[in-house]
């Protein structure tokens, strides 16, 4: 290579460095899996320490060694012809067992991790069925009877054991700061456990393609003091009453996206051992819920961080007569009978109780609708209801807008629709 020629290279190279580099500074990272705050969390971290450390210094010695080499055996004078011989036992035996011995380093604390974080969670833990659909979660609490979607609420310092199974495809469940990935396989249940150590709000996402709108199929883990677990727990095993449709879910926010709030809630105290790594007591510098701040039994929406609220926008060729003004008794009169109870179950309405999409007998107490894809508010809702598949792709809920194009025919007016949404947004 000339001269001109690496010049030429130098400056793209560099820009490209510094580009890399800069991503890397990016402290607002929301979904990232280093900073774990549970202690399935805190072990994996630990092992991925451990191994790049470990990694650091055998890479070191190999470069430095090879760099030694290169000058000090390099070509001084011409031509000469390097020493030629055949085989050197020492030193074949030499590279054969040191990386054997790292191999050793490696597998010990990897293994022992495993074991750890397959190991079966004790009975006292709390119990939560997850079942995998296209595109949705479904989040079952058999010792409390509650039966929810999309979101998930745990109470800090209680260990959460989750029995994993689909309704359909292979999907997986993960929470980037709490735990590992965990798969939802066919006809198998699988189990993961884990114990959050701080109030807040989280992602939840599938991390195994189930089709068309993989992408679309999240949920959110509000992780809560126990006493708000409890309220949050009551609240959802009665029948949900109807009442005034909510505000607007997201209304213009105020303030900066998830400005710290208050001091932790006090987590589980001391060292947490899983397995045998001995796991430091957490040490929260998210911003976190304030306990004392009763949380009337959902989690507050003023409080939801920026980064779990939704930011999709609906299509632009979905609109809606913004003269129609929703009737909750209308709507629930209309919800009795309507196609909605073959596949919706509400608790109290006799009629409803379909199991293919999601239970709505509280859905009006959820901050997103659709796996996570859209805000719950009356705008959104009267959306979804005109045509899911055109706010979802692929979604298993049929359209019901009468002027609206798909498989099957529409029957709903605009004025229908939004009695409909009224009363599913009364279902607090
Ligand atoms: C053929 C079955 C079927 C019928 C009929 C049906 N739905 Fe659905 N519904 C679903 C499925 C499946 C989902 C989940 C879609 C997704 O998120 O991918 C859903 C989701 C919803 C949601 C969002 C719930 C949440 O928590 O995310 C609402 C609200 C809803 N349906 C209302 C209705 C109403 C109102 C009707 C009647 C006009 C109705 N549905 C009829 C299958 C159905
Ligand atoms: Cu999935």
């Amino acid at each position: 290579m000339t001269r001109d020629l690496r010049m030429r290279w130098l400056t793209p190279a560099l820009a490209l460095l510094l580009a890399v580099g800069l991503t890397a500074c990016n402290s607002f990272a929301p979904n990232t899996i280093f900073g774990a705050h549970s202690e399935f969390g805190h072990s994996v971290d630990l092992l991925t320490r451990r191994l790049l450390y470990m990694g650091v210094v055998v890479f070191i010695l190999v470069e430095a060694l090879l760099l030694i080499i290169l000058v000090k055996f390099r070509d001084h004078d011409g031509n000469r012809e390097a020493k030629q011989f055949h085989g050197n036992s020492t030193l074949e035996i030499g590279w054969t067992l040191i990386p054997a011995v790292i191999l050793a380093f490696i597998a010990v604390p990897t293994i022992k991790t495993i074991f750890a974080t397959q190991a079966k969670a004790m009975p006292s833990a709390l119990q939560v069925e997850v079942i995998g659909h296209q595109w949705w979660w479904e989040f079952r609490y058999p010792q409390y009877g509650v039966v929810t979607a999309n979101e998930l609420y745990l109470p800090v310092g209680r260990t959460a054991n989750f029995a994993l199974t689909t309704k359909d495809v292979l999907h997986s469940f993960w929470v980037p700061q709490l735990n590992g990935k965990r798969d939802l396989i066919s006809n198998h249940t699988n189990y993961i456990w884990f114990t959050p150590d701080s109030a807040f709000a989280w992602n939840g996402f599938c991390a195994e393609y189930c089709g068309t709108s993989h992408a679309n199929m999240r949920f959110k883990v509000f992780t809560v003091a126990p006493q708000e677990f409890d309220a949050w727990i009551a609240h959802q095993k009665a029948n949900a009453v109807g009442s005034a449709p909510p505000a607007p879910a997201f209304a213009a926010d105020s303030g900066k996206a998830g400005a710290p709030a208050v001091a932790a809630n006090a987590p589980a105290k001391g060292t947490t051992t899983i397995g045998n790594a001995k796991v430091p007591p957490p040490t929260v510098t998210t911003p976190v819920l304030n306990v004392s701040d009763t949380m009337s039994a959902t989690y507050p929406r003023s409080k939801l961080p920026e980064w779990v609220k939704p930011k999709t926008p609906p299509p632009t060729t979905l609109t809606f007569d913004q003269s129609a003004i929703g009737d909750v008794t209308r709507g629930a009169t209309l919800f009795k009978t309507a196609p909605c109870i073959a596949c919706h179950t509400i608790r109290g309405v006799p009629t409803a109780a379909g199991v293919i999409g999601p239970n709505l007998t509280h859905v009006g107490s959820r901050t997103t609708i659709a796996g996570g894809l859209y805000p719950n508010d009356l705008t959104f809702l009267q959306l979804w209801i005109k045509n899911a598949p055109a706010m979802k792709p692929g979604s298993l809920m049929p359209l019901f807008g009468k002027a609206e194009k798909g498989d099957t025919p529409g029957v709903y007016t605009d004025q229908q629709i939004a009695d409909l949404a009224a009363y599913l947004s009364s279902l607090k």
